[in-house]
């Protein structure tokens, strides 16, 4: 069985210093972790030489918050995977809807990057997921099909996370119900049509919520934002039950 992937999105929080203080308290909690289950933490570019020298041993991946389409060029400010393969990097988020949102990027583009990345030997995790306005408005499916149909085209599947990011339960504290999760999960498992495919839920995801989405049949893991900033919290949920 494909192992449970506990993945911890930093956004753009923590220095190197902080970067240092984390791996510090946070390597004696994961010490004891069962073998059924991967760690992955995304931090910052800056951070990531630092963050993969102080948690070296632990099995603990890195993995980058982005990555561009493109080999090399023209692009200020931008990373490309053969910079973050140098660096030890095994995965990418791509089409996280922070980058959606603030940077307008299109399901083009993000399909673009999922194949760079795979190109490098990159594991992408792509993110889906709808507004609250879409929502309410019945349109939850339909969005989440397209994002999963166009982001997808010409992607390897049986090298991919898909990570079912509800707009309205990121950073809000609203965690998704489990059962709903569940379902969403279960409906992108079937659109992306490759069985083993890891589904992760994100959004909120926190101690108290943990156990419970662990336990969905269709939930293979989780991507966390706030409550992977502090150690021990994202070592209870690296500790999952
Ligand atoms: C969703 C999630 C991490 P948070 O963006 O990808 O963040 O757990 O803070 O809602």
């Amino acid at each position: 069985m494909a192992k449970a992937v506990i993945a911890g999105n930093w956004k753009m929080h923590m220095t190197c210093a902080e970067t240092r203080e984390f791996a510090a308290a946070f390597r004696p909690l994961i010490s004891d972790l069962p073998d059924d289950r991967q760690v992955l933490i995304a931090p910052p570019f800056t951070a990531i030489p630092t963050l993969s020298r102080h948690l070296e041993g632990t099995g603990v991946a890195i993995a980058a918050q982005n990555v561009h389409w493109d080999e090399k060029g023209a692009y200020t400010g931008m990373v490309s995977a053969a910079m973050l393969v140098e660096h030890g990097v095994t995965h990418a988020i791509v089409g996280h809807s922070e980058p959606r949102k603030y940077f307008s990027e299109s399901d083009e583009q993000i399909n673009l990057r999922a194949r760079t990345a795979q190109k490098h030997g990159l594991i992408p995790i792509l993110c889906v997921g709808e507004s609250l306005d879409q929502r309410e408005t019945g349109e939850t499916e339909r969005v989440i099909h397209r994002q999963i149909e166009q982001g997808l085209e010409a992607v390897d599947p049986t090298r991919l996370i898909v990570a079912y990011e509800p707009i309205w339960a990121i950073g809000t504290g609203k965690t998704c119900a489990a059962d709903e999760a569940n379902r969403i999960c279960g409906l992108i498992r079937g659109w992306v049509g490759h069985k083993d495919v890891t589904v992760q839920y994100g959004g909120s995801v926190n101690p108290a919520t943990i156990d419970d989405l662990m336990a969905q049949s269709d939930i293979d893991g989780v991507l966390v934002g706030g409550a992977s900033l502090d150690p021990a919290s994202f070592a209870r949920i690296a500790n999952f039950r």
